[in-house]
C-alpha cells in the first residue's frame, strides 16, 4: 500500500472562509497586521488575533519574527482553530532567496503538525506586496510542499488563491 501523504489542493478563493485546521498569514515581522491576506485574516478573526500577537511579540519574539520561520496562534471567530504566521522574503528590499521563501511554507506545516492540524490552507506567500512572482512563488510553495516531512502527517494542503493568473500559475506548478 502506498504511504498516506497529504492531499494537494489548488483553489480560488478566501482563505479567511477556509474549513481547514490552519489556515497560513503572510504577515511581517511586526506580527500585528498590515494589508492584504494579512489584514483580511485580523479583520474576520477580530481582536483575539491581534491580542495573541501582541502576546508573542511580548514574550517568544520581542524583536519580531525573523523572515522564513512560522508561529501557530489561535484564530479567533474564524472557522478554522489555528492561525499560522509566516514571514515571506521581501523582494522590495532585496531578500530574493528562494531557500527564505520554502522556508516559510516548510516552517508552516511543521508548526501546524506541532498544534495538531490535520488540515491546513496557505496563500501565495509574497506574490503580493513583497513582489515575488506568482509563478516562482507557485513552484517553490509546491516543491516544498511534496518534499516536507509532514506531508505524511497531514491529510490536506490547500493553496488558496486570490486571482485567476495565481490560480493558473500553481495548477501549473502542480503539473
Ligand atoms: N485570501 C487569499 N489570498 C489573498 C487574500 C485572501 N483574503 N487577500 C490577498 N490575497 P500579500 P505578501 C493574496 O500582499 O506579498 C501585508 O501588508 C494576494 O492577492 O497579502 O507576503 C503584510 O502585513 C497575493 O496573491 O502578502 C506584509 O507587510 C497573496 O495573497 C506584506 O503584506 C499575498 O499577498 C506581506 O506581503
Amino acid at each position: 500500500m502506498a504511504e498516506h501523504q497529504a492531499l494537494i489542493e489548488i483553489v480560488v478563493g478566501d482563505i479567511t472562509t477556509q474549513l481547514v485546521d490552519a489556515i497560513v498569514n503572510a504577515a511581517n515581522s511586526s506580527l500585528l497586521g498590515g494589508g492584504g491576506v494579512d489584514g483580511a485574516i485580523h479583520r474576520a478573526a477580530g481582536p483575539r488575533l491581534l491580542a495573541e500577537c501582541r502576546e508573542l511579540r511580548r514574550t517568544a519574539y520581542p524583536r519580531g519574527l525573523p523572515v522564513g520561520e512560522a508561529v501557530a496562534t489561535g484564530a479567533g471567530n474564524l472557522p478554522a482553530r489555528w492561525v499560522i504566521h509566516t514571514v515571506g522574503p521581501n523582494r522590495h528590499v532585496g531578500q530574493t532567496d528562494p531557500a527564505l521563501l520554502a522556508s516559510c511554507f516548510l516552517a508552516s506545516l511543521r508548526e501546524a503538525v506541532n498544534v495538531g492540524a490535520r488540515s491546513v490552507a496557505f496563500p501565495a506567500v509574497s506574490a503580493g506586496a513583497y513582489g515575488w512572482e506568482a509563478t516562482e512563488v507557485a513552484r517553490i510553495a509546491v516543491a516544498a510542499v511534496r518534499r516536507s516531512p509532514q506531508r505524511g502527517t497531514l491529510d490536506l494542503v490547500r493553496f488558496v488563491l486570490f486571482g485567476q493568473a495565481t490560480h493558473e500559475a500553481f495548477i501549473h506548478a502542480l503539473e
